[in-house]
């Protein structure tokens, strides 16, 4: 009888110490394995508990012990740690205090940089479908400080406080879990260890199909001038055909989720829980769905959801993470070999604001991977997913490394354009920098016009294929043919969907490792 007794008490403590451990909580993105952020920036932590109790926050190392002090109300608390310079492991418990006395524990925490992943099916496609994927793979563990953090594909018609799901919670990388996660964020991080040496943290949050507009609050949507709710991405390409050219591996691929189509749904729920989590950056492969969708406003809609994020980021995290957190992203690769006018060229101008290079006065603190040369016509998964993840990565981390973390004398950016001089046969281009440069018959084009004016894609113009020869360390030459040079009004370069083969585009910076970027120059203003 005592007995029995003696366990019933036992079993109803038992079920107490559930129920409030059920209430104290860390939100649900901090986790075991986690990467918090390093010194000088503060990490933020924040979970559920009892109203009216007070949660104490111990972070524990190998030598020193940290507590924090957080109230409870709404249901919330919130402490912002010292900075902790990177390292680890560490442990990190929340103690509730006047409630419950329940107590939550995350083990292995590691400080370091952590970087957020997002866009469409190029971030999302995985370590598994990469070239020398089982290479990659297999060196997972080699690298238990590059820790993974995947964001479940979830919509929300409001901006929620936590994420509803995770598909993958704080891991320490395995070949398993690099089957299913973001190559170009795996490749990323794991590029920038090899370059830092202290532990890297990857969001993923990305969603195969979607245009930037699900991506973005209402902010940068209005200032665009795009209409919120009642536009739908599917509304808009009900009768437009998608030239998707190997339809079945791309429906395997973009898995059985229907893609998101209205305008702020994966921010809501993918982005905005998030914000309060302090990052170091983010970088970003997306922009092919907006050939179709809003196209000709990728110019604001894109660094508009730039300067919100960085914003909104800045704000979330009580001013931790930078009000200009270093963005990086991946300008278009290629889809189509028979070059039909698709969008392409027009999205990776609009990629830069029509500036063609980044950093510009737009985009500040941006970098960016020209990715143009980097094709792939055999990809099993069709060729608007190209394999060649690892140079993506590689030249994102370029990037990165200079605008980021400040390394100085790294070439980042490819040759652009410094001044054109023209006379009767030949229009003289001298490139910002030395290049390596092989003639090409028609990747670079002249529009020639008896008005003063800038001459667009439109049909209203005649583009010409111009020959080019090198000629000098900077400069390259380029035939007028029949084109009087005072009627030349603008000049373009690799405007097309595929202009060049695997890496044999005819302008690269002089040590032949980073492609040109495409442009249109306009002699009048
Ligand atoms: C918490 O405190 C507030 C204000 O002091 C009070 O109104 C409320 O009843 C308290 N809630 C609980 C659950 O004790
Ligand atoms: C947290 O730190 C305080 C002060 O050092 C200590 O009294 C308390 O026991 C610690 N709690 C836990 C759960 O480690
Ligand atoms: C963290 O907690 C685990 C399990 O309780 C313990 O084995 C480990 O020593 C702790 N590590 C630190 C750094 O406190
Ligand atoms: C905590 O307080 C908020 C508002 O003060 C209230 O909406 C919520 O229901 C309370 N939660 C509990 C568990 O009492
Ligand atoms: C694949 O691995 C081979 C052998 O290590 C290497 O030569 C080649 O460059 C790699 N390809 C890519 C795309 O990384
Ligand atoms: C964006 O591009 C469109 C179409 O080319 C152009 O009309 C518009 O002026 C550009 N807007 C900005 C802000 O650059
Ligand atoms: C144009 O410039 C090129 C390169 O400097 C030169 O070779 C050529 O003779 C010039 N042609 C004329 C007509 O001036
Ligand atoms: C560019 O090439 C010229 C000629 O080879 C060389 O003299 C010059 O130093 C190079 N400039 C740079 C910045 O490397
Ligand atoms: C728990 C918490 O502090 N959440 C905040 C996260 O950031 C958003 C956006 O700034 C705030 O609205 C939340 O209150």
């Amino acid at each position: 009888m005592l007995t029995l007794w003696s366990g019933c008490v036992c079993f109803i403590s038992v079920l107490t110490a559930v129920a409030v451990s059920g209430e104290l909580r860390f939100a649900s993105y901090y986790g075991n394995h986690m990467v918090l952020h390093k010194a000088p920036e503060r990490a933020v932590i924040w979970g559920y508990g009892t109203n009216n109790t007070t949660v104490v926050v111990n972070l524990t190392g190998l030598s020193n012990r940290k507590t924090f002090r957080s109230a409870v109300r709404d249901g919330i608390w919130r402490v912002t740690l010292d900075p902790v310079k990177a390292g680890g492991p560490y442990n990190l418990s929340a103690v509730e205090r006047g409630g419950s006395d329940g107590e939550v524990m995350l083990t292995d925490v590691m400080f370091g940089d952590v970087w957020l992943c997002g866009g469409q099916s190029n971030m999302v496609f995985t370590v598994h479908q990469i070239y020398n994927s089982s290479a990659e793979l297999a060196m997972a563990s080699k690298f238990p400080d590059v820790r993974l953090f995947h964001v479940a594909q979830e919509t929300s018609l409001v901006e929620l406080t936590d994420l509803p799901g995770i598909a993958v919670p704080w891991s320490v990388p395995t070949p398993q879990l690099l089957t299913q996660y973001s190559a170009v964020c795996w490749l990323f991080g794991r590029y920038l260890y090899q370059t830092l040496h202290y532990p890297i943290g990857l969001v993923e949050s990305c969603w195969g199909g979607t245009p930037v507009e699900v991506w973005s609050s209402s902010r940068p949507l209005q200032k665009c001038g795009i209409p919120q709710a009642t536009e739908s991405y599917n509304d808009f390409i009900e009768d437009k055909p998608i030239p998707i050219q190997n339809s079945v591996m791309w429906n395997d691929f973009i898995g059985d989720e229907p893609i998101p189509t209205q305008n702020s749904v994966a921010w809501n729920a993918m982005i905005h829980p998030l914000l309060n989590m302090t990052i170091t950056g983010a970088i970003w492969y997306q922009g092919e769905n907006n050939r179709y969708y809003n196209r000709d406003k990728y110019n604001c809609t894109f660094p508009s959801m730039i300067d919100d994020w960085r914003m909104a980021f800045n704000q979330g995290s009580g001013g931790q993470t930078a009000p200009d957190f270093p963005f990086g992203f991946v300008q278009l690769c290629t889809e189509r070999q028979d070059n039909v006018p698709d969008g392409f060229p027009e999205i990776r101008w609009h990629q830069t604001a029509d500036f063609g290079y980044v950093p510009n006065e737009r985009m500040k603190r941006t970098f960016m991977a020209v990715a143009l040369d980097l094709n792939d016509a055999d990809s099993p998964w069709g060729t608007i997913h190209p394999r060649f993840k690892q140079d993506v990565a590689y030249r994102l981390t370029l990037g990165a490394r200079t605008i980021a973390y400040g390394e100085k004398g790294i070439s980042y950016q490819g040759p652009f354009p410094g001044s054109v001089f023209v006379n009767e046969t030949y229009l003289m281009l001298t490139y910002n920098q030395n290049v390596s440069a092989t003639p090409a018959k028609d990747t670079f084009e002249v529009c020639c016009s008896m008005e003063k004016v800038q001459c667009s894609s439109g049909n209203r113009w005649i583009w010409m294929s111009a020959p080019m020869v090198p000629q000098g360390p900077s400069t390259v030459a380029i035939s007028l043919w029949g084109c009087r040079a005072e009627h030349v009004a603008s000049l373009r370069y690799a405007w097309k969907d595929w202009p060049c083969d695997f890496k044999a585009c005819p302008v690269y910076s002089a040590d032949g490792v980073l492609p040109a970027p495409p442009f249109v120059l306009h002699r009048w203003p």
